[in-house]
Parts: C-alpha cells; sequence; structure tokens
C-alpha cells in the first residue's frame, strides 16, 4: 500500500544526493516472521551523504493485516534543521494512519519561526489531514510540530491526496535544507550532536511499534531492532538505569 511513498523517496534521495550505504547491523536489514498465519516480512535501508548523516526507512509488510512505512532523516550536525520524520500505518481497512512531520530538536520561538513556520501554507492546503488527534505515547509537544500532518484516513485518500501531501512536504522539506546555513562553532554543532542523540533516546523509550515487533520477531530481536538501528543513539532503558 505504501511502496509509491517508498519509490518517491528513494527516488528524490539518489536523483538529489550523492548517496553511499550506511551499514545495518547483521540480522536487522530484514526478517521474516513465522508465526501465524499470516507472514510478516520487514525489510530497512539506511544512506548517508554530506548533506545528511542517517537516511533510514523500513517497510513491513503483513498483507492486509499490517502494511508500514517508516522513515526518519536525520541531517548531519552541521544543520540545526528538524529531523524528517515519516509514519504510515495500515492495520486492516479501518484503521489507517498517517503521520509526517518536520520534527523540531528545539521548541524556542526564533527556531520554530525559522524552520515550522515554512510548512504553515502546507498544512492549510491539506488541512483535512491535520485532525488534531490525541497522541497516547508522545508528547506533542517535544519533536513534533504544530503543523504536523496525523490523520486517520482510508486507502483511497492515501493513494492520491495525501501522495501528493507526501511529495509537496518533502520538495519543503529539500528547500529548507538547502537554505541552511551551515555551523562552524564547535559548541553549536555540540549542540546539535545533544539534541539529535536526545531525540533517538525519547524515541526509543517511546516507540508505539515495539510490541509490533516483538509480536513477529521476538522480543530481543525487537530491542535489538529499536537500539541498534532505529535509534542506535539511544541507551536501553535497564542498561540506563542500570549505569546510574
Ligand atoms: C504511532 N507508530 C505508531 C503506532 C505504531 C507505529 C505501531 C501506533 C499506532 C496505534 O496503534 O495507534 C509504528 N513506529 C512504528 C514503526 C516504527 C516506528 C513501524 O518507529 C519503525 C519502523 N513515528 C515515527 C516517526 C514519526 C512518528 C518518525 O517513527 C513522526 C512523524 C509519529 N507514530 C507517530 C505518532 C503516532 C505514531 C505521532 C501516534 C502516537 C500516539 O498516539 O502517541
Amino acid at each position: 500500500m505504501y511502496r509509491p511513498f517508498l519509490e518517491y523517496l528513494e527516488k528524490e534521495l539518489f536523483n538529489r544526493f550523492d548517496l553511499r550505504s550506511r551499514p545495518i547491523p547483521a540480522g536487522l536489514e530484514a526478517n521474516v516472521s513465522n508465526k501465524g498465519k499470516n507472514q510478516a516480512t520487514i525489510q530497512s535501508w539506511c544512506y548517508e551523504c554530506a548533506e545528511l548523516r542517517k537516511i533510514r526507512y523500513t517497510y513491513i509488510d503483513a498483507g492486509a493485516s499490517a502494511q508500514v512505512f517508516n522513515s526518519v532523516i536525520y541531517p548531519s550536525y552541521e544543520y540545526d534543521i528538524p529531523l524528517l520524520g515519516i509514519d504510515l500505518l495500515s492495520f486492516g481497512k479501518n484503521k489507517i494512519l498517517i503521520v509526517l512531520d518536520f520534527q523540531p530538536l528545539f521548541q524556542e520561538e526564533s527556531y520554530l519561526v525559522k524552520y515550522i513556520e515554512p510548512m504553515r501554507s502546507l498544512r492549510e492546503k491539506y488541512n483535512d489531514f491535520a485532525q488534531n488527534l490525541e497522541m497516547k505515547f508522545y508528547d506533542a509537544n517535544q519533536y513534533f510540530s504544530k503543523y504536523l500532518l496525523f490523520a486517520k484516513t482510508d486507502a483511497e485518500t492515501v493513494s492520491t491526496r495525501f501522495f501528493q501531501a507526501y511529495q509537496d512536504y518533502i520538495n519543503l522539506y529539500w528547500q529548507i535544507l538547502v537554505q541552511a546555513e551551515k555551523l562552524h562553532k564547535t559548541e553549536d554543532i555540540q549542540k546539535i550532536i545533544k539534541a539529535q542523540k536526545d531525540y533517538d533516546q525519547y524515541s526509543a523509550d517511546r516507540d508505539p511499534a515495539s510490541g509490533l515487533f516483538s509480536s513477529y520477531f521476538g522480543h530481543e530481536w525487537a530491542e535489538k531492532f529499536l537500539y541498534e538501528f532505529l535509534f542506535e543513539d539511544a541507551v536501553p532503558l535497564a542498561v540506563s538505569t542500570a549505569s546510574r
């Protein structure tokens, strides 16, 4: 269901950037679940280039019971721009959820004016995908912008109008990246390193997908996938409390 979204992103990336493969820890690139009657596969891709230090995307295909496309793009530490976050989920016909945002590293007004305000006109254009749904796992005020697209929708709308919104948002993200000025001071760069790391920790600790990964691929694989690939700069909760 979300293959065209994966293909669009991939094509954009290869056309615009000089990508190198970024290694995925052995055993985490792909997996197949042999539990239950519905086979589930998961596959991930990871790249880097001068402007983007980590580009990752994952596709889960469990037939009609689950289709997921998830991606995070982390800019290089010389850019303070938001991360591009994509989470497109479908669990049967009646639960189709799309989330798309420029995920701010900071919530200061000046930062939001610079990097989030440019999203406003797209958000107005695609207001029907901004449904103010309640967040149960995350805090909407941390690492999310007020112009995120977050909606319950249907397959037809996904493949038509939402696909257009997706392309528009991604194109705006490239514009913001191209216009971004590089940071030079070590202390400024250190601040970005810390903010991206904090994002990983926050996201790993709250990831609503960990139950999904465990149910398909087992707890051990799920933890490794979360802490060694998806959010590799996060420390597992048990470890971080043990070492305190
Ligand atoms: C929700 N994301 C979810 C849910 C799942 C995933 C299973 C819960 C859906 C529900 O039952 O309501 C799935 N998350 C994944 C998968 C991966 C993952 C498969 O990280 C990794 C492969 N989530 C993101 C990113 C964004 C994001 C980058 O990973 C940013 C756009 C958003 N996902 C997001 C939000 C929700 C969500 C806002 C709703 C969570 C809530 O209610 O608090």
